[in-house]
């Protein structure tokens, strides 16, 4: 499922994305309906639909996406000014596209907890 999503094409260069930050494992791109200033979505190359698809040999993957985060926070401009990551998972939770990504939001006030 998640191979054939939006995410995957981007992630395969089928598909065009604003990207600010890529690497041989992971791409963030700005996301197509912001929800705040600084909007962007980082995700892995490698096809995965949620985090319950999550296995143990992704962790260096999972720490990649983090790591990501990190600096499209920073080249945004973010770093000490805050931002937030996250990811949905599940219908339940808003997950919409079923290939996993993080949310890096910032560039305004940011409510604790979201909706
Ligand atoms: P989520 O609800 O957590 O699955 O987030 C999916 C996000 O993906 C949502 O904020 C909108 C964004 N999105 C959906 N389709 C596209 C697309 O084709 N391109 C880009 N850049 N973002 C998309």
């Amino acid at each position: 499922m998640s191979e054939d999503s939006i995410f995957g094409k981007i992630a395969r260069g089928e598909m065009d994305a604003d990207v600010v930050y890529e690497n041989e494992q992971v791409i963030a791109f700005r996301d197509i309906n912001p929800q705040a200033p600084t909007h962007v979505l980082v995700i892995p190359r490698k096809p995965i639909a949620t985090i319950n698809d999550l296995e143990p040999g992704d962790r260096e993957l999972v720490g990649e996406m983090f790591l990501a985060a990190k600096e499209v926070a920073r080249l945004e401009g973010l770093s000490e000014s805050g931002y937030r990551v996250v990811m949905n998972c599940g219908e339940g939770a808003g997950q919409t596209v079923f290939h996993i990504h993080l949310h890096v939001l910032g560039g305004r006030d940011l409510k604790w907890p979201p909706g």
